[in-house]
């Protein structure tokens, strides 16, 4: 298509634009309606003056009624309330339009412009835009704006996603943390004063003419020299760390309280090591509705595991929690500890840490009454991803081993009764087998 084809068609182009991004907003604003009024409080504030008009069909669906539901936050079968996701959704179609929009607005100012120069032009005057200046002008607006955008995510964003550790190597990883953000900050500041500062200071003039300056070994030296030596330090700063973390001595192993924590779609399996310390051996084989982790009561060690409906840990006491999987991979995370680790199908990975602070104290310190840590999944894994978690509590060693005396054993009166049976079938069989 040749190219005055193409500038013809471009009024037509912006007008389908125009019309496209008109029609699409009711439909947004009814469906943002819509939900409001289904919502769970059952609020019917800004509908209930409007006139009644033919709803369009809203682009997102309503067809739940949510006023009917209540969000337990429990079973996956519950239909999350549309109003929590959907009130002030617009799909990315909404803001690809309007960033179109945009542009079509600035071609049509720039071209506006042109004509005006032009037309200066013809009628002999020059031309009273400077353009090189108007240019470094935004480039000040534009530093001064992006250095503002830091401070404030890093001061708004920053104190809601970087949160203190509780435990002791997540201070370590803090420390990581802290010093490549340190590092890459003072980079980024430096580099972008000089970036924007430079065409800021310097527009393009007549009267100068820019110095050509190919080539510096010293300065290409020291460029190449400093983030090598930063990035080697980092990188070994985290290579030993990483090793802290998971290659823990022996001894130190034996001393943890140990724990099994296994993976399935969608829930967190917790048991507890019991008396010994030991956990028994599992076979997939023997999983079965009564014995739901494949548990093999004959290792004697598994008599006195013991099932915990949440993971319930002493304050400043390590932990090694065995990690595992009954269907596909999992992720184990516990934000607060900065534990994180796979949980696989067919193979234990571990994870050794010690919480430092007590539920109690953590919720003092965010003065939130209601904080409590929590264990996710961190793979999605299915539709019940989301809700894969579990609670986690850290209580005071006394308190520990109260609430672990209460927990039931795996190995309970049914248990027993059963493998009684089996052992008896086996035994009938037997002689049955010898007899013939
Ligand atoms: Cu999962």
């Amino acid at each position: 298509m040749g190219l005055k084809k193409l500038f013809k068609i471009k009024p037509i182009f912006t007008l389908l634009l125009i019309c496209a991004l008109g029609g699409s907003y009711p439909a947004f604003s009814q469906a943002s309606d819509s939900t409001r009024t289904n919502s769970i409080t059952g609020a019917v504030k800004d509908s209930a003056t409007a006139a009644p008009v033919t709803p369009a069909k809203p682009l997102i669906s309503t067809d739940v009624d949510t006023t009917q539901l209540s969000w337990t936050g429990g079973g996956i079968e519950v239909p999350k309330p549309a109003a929590e996701t959907s009130a002030e959704y617009k799909s990315a179609g909404y803001y690809v339009l309007l960033f179109l929009l945009f542009c079509v607005f600035l071609a049509i100012i720039g071209r506006v412009l042109r004509v005006y120069e032009l037309t200066n032009g013809i009628q002999g005057k020059a031309s009273k835009i400077n353009w090189n200046k108007i240019q470094s002008i935004l480039f000040g607006i534009a530093l001064i704006a992006g250095l503002y955008g830091v401070y404030w995510s890093y001061t708004v964003q920053g104190a809601m996603s970087v949160t203190e550790s509780a435990s002791v190597h997540g201070k370590r990883l803090d420390f990581m943390f802290n010093v490549t953000l340190i590092i890459t900050t003072i980079v980024f500041i430096l580099t972008h004063i000089a970036l924007f500062g430079f065409a800021f200071r310097y527009p393009g003039s007549d009267k100068r003419k820019a110095y050509f300056y190919p080539h510096n070994n010293a300065l290409e030296r020291v460029w190449t020299i400093v983030p090598a030596i930063v990035l080697t330090v980092l990188v070994l700063l985290g290579f030993f760390t990483w090793r802290s973390i998971t290659n823990v001595p022996e001894e130190e192993q034996r001393g943890a309280i140990s724990m099994e924590v296994t993976g399935e779609q969608f829930k967190w399996n917790i048991r507890y090591a019991g008396d010994d310390n030991q956990l028994g051996v599992k076979n997939y084989k023997l999983i079965n509705a009564n014995n739901n982790l494949g548990i093999d009561f004959k290792d004697r060690k598994s008599w006195d595991d013991k099932l915990g409906g949440e993971i319930m840990l002493p304050v400043n006491r390590p932990v090694r929690v065995t990690i595992g999987s009954k269907d596909i991979i999992h992720s184990f995370l516990i934000p607060d500890f900065k534990v994180q680790i796979n949980a696989v199908p067919g193979m234990a990975t571990y994870f050794q840490f010690t919480p430092t602070m007590t539920t109690a104290q953590m919720r003092e310190k965010r003065q939130d009454p209601a904080y409590d840590y929590v264990l996710l999944c961190n793979k999605i894994c299915g539709e019940g991803h989301y809700n894969m978690q579990a609670k986690v509590t850290v209580v005071t060693e006394e308190e520990y081993k109260a609430w672990l005396a209460k927990q039931p054993l795996f190995y309970n009166d049914e248990v027993k009764q059963q493998l009684r049976m089996a052992e008896q079938k086996a035994a009938k069989d037997n002689t049955i087998a010898l007899n013939k």
